[in-house]
């Protein structure tokens, strides 16, 4: 970009026009002057000077794609943890320092500007902030890509602790507008719902089907900007709102129908209403599969008109687009793309069906049962008639084409069926998935191999070609470059920048572990980040920390397969041990844990109390002081991920072995400086690969020691009974030591010891405590503490969503990346 162009403050990079046009807005566009002015207008008037410098690259760019007529990127997802973006835009459009200058002439103050901004939840946890790195590095790629998602009114509810439980508000992120995205009015798509499908015969008296007496609902485009880093493309984010379609008859209505009729179009607005809190359980209802279905006919409409603009050939359309659904719930996509090929276009089935498959690819990311989507045929039948039949069909030809391989094996034609049998069969999203797309991956080695070995298995054996992997990675530009702002100009001081788009430059930082100089330097920056959190925790909790201290963080949904619970049974057991010797020599240690707990799960919300217990009883007691503290901190978010990580020394990745699809908070705490200490689940297994076995903390039963244990009889009692701190902890929690009402931790008693410990909690605890005290041995010596965790960051260049993205785009998607 050409500097200085002051005839043109709105495009302009350099610090002058910025402040001019951050002042114009002010005035112009909001009507404000310096007596008039909140917090959120000067925010406004910056976010509507970054858009301004935004436009001609967004234009420029989408203009480019369709000259060029590139093959194009589709991500659909009901899900992007977008956060904030403000920074992400400066720093992209690389004018972060320039921003910062003039925010500071115009007597704005850049933290409290950031911090008008309200985070865009639209996810609940990693599978929706994938989505979100994924966007970055595809426009930092330069592949033409659009996400598709939904904008919802209320993203992922706030969480609030009273009294040590979770309370969910909700979450008005639209409250004063959303700065950030353009209204397209005019793009909009009739969403066909319910209705019948009908047979006849056309012209050429071929049989054919036309779905009629629909009821329909309109999607809105909402559109935001996707910039690279520093490469001029911006990208776009397409979001679609629901709206009442019908324009109402007067006519036609006595009072009481027009008012009906007006609060139907209410109904209708409902779908894009709220996200679905749930993380990996299913709950099936009606109005989630009308924003599955809202979401895939929506977007499937618009890829097709793009396609049309340039192409009148179907058979060209896997040349030119490539549609990734992330996980099943976009799998719509597959049925709703052959009933437009098949039933509007007239092709016949087996040329659809055959663009259909090399368009499509799907990606797993869980292997846990509660979350496979399994869609009642009977709710399909009244919601998706059409598709219920085009669903039918897939199945019918699919069984037949496999017939002379699997013979008359029943059991196994019974689990390949698309459609399940009995009183109330269920379409199976995930076979469907596999059937209708070319490819399917899993997000870590680990998980992409138990995939084809367990879930998918009789898939697998049928169509092995279509199984890969595609590990999972987290951009370097939001979870370093924006987050860690004083350990990225560090190592840019040292080795220049272009890490930041080549994550494997990292390597160059090992040759600094026996460089003193350096090494104070890093370890200083860790300070200070701690600093920073201790500042937020005494502002927040009131609590007072020793950022000397071990920040041990574990940061994600509350889930029973994550195991929250170990770790609080670690601290408790920590905190007996201080009881029982208070002058002991205490490696001091600050616990921090944080994330939602779905709104129906009890178990999770009871463990959020629970920890919050143990967090009264640890922090207050005068023989504990600074030597451990627990702390729970509220409402974690991709804003509070951003401050938490850079100030951790420990990353806790201790699921059970073989539950966690990847994690994607394992690899921003590694790139940060942090150490793990984890179990050989999900991505863990590469993290350890590439910072080595010394540098990392793993412990526990491997997913054949799970099995192996499960295939024994494994019988938490023995664990209970054998290991005196386990049983001390387990009975504080079962009599009442944290909480006078004895009954009210019976159930998470219960699920351990009478229910079979399902998650392997007690296999695995004293395998953790003990490594644990490895952890804290090593922290006595700070300077390999810190050379260890050097290396860490130095290592896991592997883990940037660039090097995910390339991947996908070379073995997926068949499209070239610049560069
Ligand atoms: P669409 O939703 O991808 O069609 O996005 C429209 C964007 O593409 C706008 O920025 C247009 O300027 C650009 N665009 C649309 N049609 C064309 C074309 O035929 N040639 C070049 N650019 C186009
Ligand atoms: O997807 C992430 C992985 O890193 C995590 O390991 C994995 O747990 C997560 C249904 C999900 N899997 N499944 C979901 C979310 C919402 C929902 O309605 C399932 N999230 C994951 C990225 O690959």
């Amino acid at each position: 970009m050409g500097k200085n162009k002051k005839a043109d403050p709105r495009a302009g990079m350099d610090v002058d026009s910025f402040k001019e046009d951050i002042q114009q807005h002010l005035r112009y566009t909001l009507a404000k002057d310096k007596y008039s002015s909140t917090e959120w207008d000067n925010y406004r008037s910056v976010v509507l000077s970054v858009m301004d410098r935004l436009h001609d690259r967004w234009l420029n760019t989408q203009q480019r794609y369709y000259n060029d007529d590139e093959k194009r990127v589709y991500y659909i997802s009901m899900e992007y943890l977008i956060g904030r973006l403000l920074d992400n835009m400066l720093v992209n459009l690389g004018m972060q320092d320039v921003a910062a200058e003039a925010m500071k002439e115009v007597g704005l103050d850049y933290d409290k500007v950031r911090n008008a901004e309200w985070d865009a939840g639209l996810g609940n946890g990693g599978l929706g902030r994938l989505a979100a790195c994924f966007l970055d590095s595809m426009a930092t790629l330069g592949i033409p890509a659009i996400g598709y998602g939904i904008r919802y009114d209320y993203g992922i509810f706030y969480q609030q602790i009273e009294n040590g439980y979770q309370i969910e508000k909700p979450d008005l992120w639209l409250r004063y507008g959303n700065p950030w995205d353009i209204v397209r009015p005019k793009i909009q798509y009739n969403v066909p719902f319910y209705g019948n499908s009908h047979a006849y015969h056309d012209d050429k008296g071929d049989l054919r089907f036309r779905w009629d007496n629909t009821h329909d609902v309109l999607a809105i485009a909402y559109d935001t900007p996707i910039p690279g880093y520093k490469n001029e493309v911006v990208n776009n984010l397409r979001l679609w709102k629901a709206s009442s379609s019908s324009s109402i008859d007067l006519k036609s209505f006595n009072q009481g129908q027009y008012i009906d009729a007006v609060r139907d179009t209410q109904l209708n607005e409902n779908i894009s209403r709220v996200l679905y809190p749930n993380d990996k359980v299913f709950v099936g209802q009606e109005l989630r599969l009308k924003q599955e279905f809202f979401l895939v006919a929506a977007s499937v409409r618009d890829i097709l008109r793009r396609f049309k603009k340039t192409n009148d050939d179907w058979r060209k359309l896997p040349d030119k687009v490539a549609i990734q659904c992330n996980d099943t719930h976009p799998n719509l996509a597959i049925p709703e793309l052959m009933r437009i090929l098949v039933d509007e276009e007239g092709l016949n089935w087996d040329l659809a069906w055959d663009i259909t498959k090399k368009t499509m690819a799907y990606t797993n990311h869980t292997l846990l049962p509660e979350a496979l989507e399994k869609w009642p045929v009977s709710l399909l039948r009244s919601l998706l008639p059409r598709h219920l039949q085009i669903i039918y069909e897939i199945n019918r030809r699919f069984l037949n084409e496999i017939s002379d391989q699997i013979g008359d094996d029943k059991g196994k034609i019974s689990r390949l069926s698309i459609v399940g049998e009995g009183e109330d069969p269920v379409v199976h999203m995930a076979s469907l998935g596999i059937v209708g797309s070319h490819k399917v991956n899993g997000v870590a080695e680990l998980h992409s191999n138990l995939i084809k070995k367990t879930l998918f298995k009789d898939f697998y054996e049928i169509y092995p070609e279509k199984f890969t992997n595609k590990t999972n990675g987290i951009t370097p530009r939001r979870w370093l470059r924006q987050s860690n702002r004083e350990l990225s100009d560090l190592i840019t001081g040292e080795i220049g920048e272009d890490w930041v788009t080549d994550l494997d430059q990292l390597k160059k930082l090992e040759k600094f572990v026996d460089d003193k100089k350096f090494m104070k330097k890093f370890a200083k920056v860790k300070q200070n980040n701690k600093q920073r959190m201790a500042d937020y925790i005494e502002e927040k909790r009131g609590i007072e920390v020793n950022t000397q201290s071990m920040f041990d963080i574990q940061i994600k949904r509350i889930h029973e397969y994550k195991r929250q619970f170990m770790l609080a049974l670690y601290a408790i057991t920590q905190y007996n041990r201080i009881k029982a010797n208070p002058d002991g020599d205490y490696v001091p240690r600050t616990i921090l844990v944080a994330g939602k707990a779905a709104p129906g799960y009890t178990m999770a919300k009871l463990f959020i109390k629970l920890m919050n217990d143990i967090g009264e009883k640890i922090n207050n007691d005068s023989d504990v002081g600074d030597k451990l503290k627990f702390i729970f901190l509220e409402n974690y978010s991709v804003t509070l991920a951003e401050k938490m990580i850079p100030s951790a020394n420990l990353s806790e990745q201790i699921s059970t072995a073989g539950f966690e699809a990847s994690g994607t908070g394992n690899m921003k705490f590694a790139l940060n400086g942090a150490l793990t200490i984890g179990t050989l689940d999900g991505a863990n297994v590469e993290i350890k690969e590439e910072v080595g076995d010394e540098n990392i903390f793993i412990f526990g039963n491997t997913v054949d020691d799970v099995e192996r244990l499960r295939h024994e009889g494994y019988n938490p009692w023995d664990y209970y009974n054998s290991n005196e701190e386990l049983k001390k902890a387990l009975d504080q929690i079962k009599d009442g030591f944290f909480n006078d009402d004895k009954e009210l931790y019976q159930p998470i008693i219960d699920a351990l010891l009478q229910k079979g410990d399902y998650f392997l909690v007690l296999a695995d605890y004293e395998a953790y405590v003990k490594k644990q005290a490895e952890v804290d041995e090593l922290y006595k010596d700070q300077d390999e503490w810190n050379r260890k965790a050097l290396l860490n960051t130095a290592r896991v260049g592997k883990f940037s969503s660039d090097r995910t993205i390339r991947d996908y785009a070379d073995e997926i998607w068949d499209v070239e990346v610049k560069k």
